[in-house]
């Protein structure tokens, strides 16, 4: 990107933030073990750390969301069983297709509103016991929903599809990438929404700020068989301590910043939503996601990321009509001032250019 001058404005992930220089201090000064004979005191302090902080018995660290995901839903499950996820969730559209190619399960979609499942379309989504049916197993559902625009699915949502879980003795599965975010948001602890699914996973490399990790969650068996598992996909790691380390300054110190991604998402969708031609949902922006569909300018989201990134402003498509901005650390007031003033620019650009032509 040799056009761009100045400093770049990357609004594409919560993933792009880099470690503090209290986490790079941590890591130089851990102390290290093989982690595969459990003698990584590091990855042991932090998996006790996230258990406890999540309400549950034991935690393994994994690699990534989509590793932790994988891992977990394996555990949860026999090969050859069908899994309910909801039609626009992470698992089923960015993760390869792991669920399938590698954990040989069924993948059974459910539409969900703002990302989420109605317990009736759950109930009815369920495979009953027949010799034609794969055998349902696991719910899984996604908090925040990345593409329903990261919205909070609220405790009594939870609760409400763990009692169909029970009722068919199933299990639940929370896809907790960001958790954090969902509990900042409704101000309350992470448990009320943990209590109520059997096991979860959550990332240390979103907006908590780490270089890598996520953790999986749940009860000492559950983790016992994730961990099988985990080494099964080559996920076991050494002296992974140096990735622990940050992972335990995120969860005593990284949390409680997030609001501040919030309320910088809110600023710059309330800002979109004022320039003629963008379309923003503002009831969806409930955490560090905004999306804006940029259609009503007769433009891709490709097409007009393209005007934004000649600009110096970097963001993802949603889909073919809208495009993702994600707030986080290192992103401050005058950056998303600046991102305003960039989209305003490539929208007038855009419809200079209609008039012309
Ligand atoms: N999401 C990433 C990309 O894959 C799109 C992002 O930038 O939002 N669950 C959820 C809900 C996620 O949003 C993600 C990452 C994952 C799982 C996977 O985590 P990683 O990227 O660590 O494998």
């Amino acid at each position: 990107m040799a056009e761009i001058e100045e400093e770049v404005i990357d609004l594409r992930s919560d993933t792009v933030t880099l470690p503090t220089e209290e986490m790079l201090e941590a890591i130089r000064n851990a102390k290290l073990g093989d982690d595969c004979f459990r003698e990584d005191p590091t990855v042991n302090m932090l998996e006790e750390m996230a258990a406890d902080k999540m309400g549950k018995e034991a935690a393994l660290l994994v690699t990534s969301g989509t590793q932790a995901n994988l891992v977990s839903l394996m555990s949860n499950t026999k090969r050859g069983d069908s899994v309910i996820l909801e039609s626009e969730s992470h698992i089923y559209w960015y993760e390869v297709g792991g669920l399938s190619a590698i954990g040989g399960l069924l993948p059974i979609p459910v539409k969900g509103h703002l990302g989420v499942m109605d317990p009736e379309d759950v109930e009815e989504a369920i495979r009953p016991k027949d010799i034609h049916f794969p055998e349902t197993t696991l719910i899984c559902i996604e908090n925040t929903h990345n593409r329903a625009g990261g919205t909070v699915v609220r405790p009594e949502q939870i609760r409400a599809l763990k009692e169909v879980a029970e009722a068919h003795n199933l299990r639940l599965y929370m896809d907790g990438a960001r958790i954090f975010n969902a509990a900042v948001a409704l101000r309350v602890d992470v448990r009320e929404f943990t209590r109520h699914v059997d096991n979860l996973m959550f990332c240390l490399s979103k907006g908590l700020s780490c270089p890598v990790g996520s953790l999986v969650v749940g009860s000492e068996e559950f983790i016992e068989r994730a961990r099988r598992i985990r080494k099964i996909l080559g996920g076991g790691m050494r002296q992974a301590g140096i990735i622990a380390a940050p992972g335990i300054i995120a969860l005593e110190k990284m949390i409680d910043r997030l609001e501040e991604d919030h309320i910088n998402a809110r600023f710059l969708a309330e800002g979109l939503a004022k320039i003629d031609g963008l379309r923003v949902n503002l009831k969806i922006v409930q955490t560090n996601i905004v999306h804006v569909d940029v259609s009503g300018l007769k433009v891709t989201s490709n097409q007009f990321i393209d005007e934004l990134r000649r600009r110096g402003l970097l963001v993802l498509p949603r889909d073919r009509r809208k495009i993702r901005m994600v707030t986080h650390r290192g992103i401050e007031r005058k950056h998303i001032k600046k991102a305003l003033s960039i989209v305003e620019e490539a929208v007038e650009e855009i419809k200079r250019r209609r008039e012309n032509r």
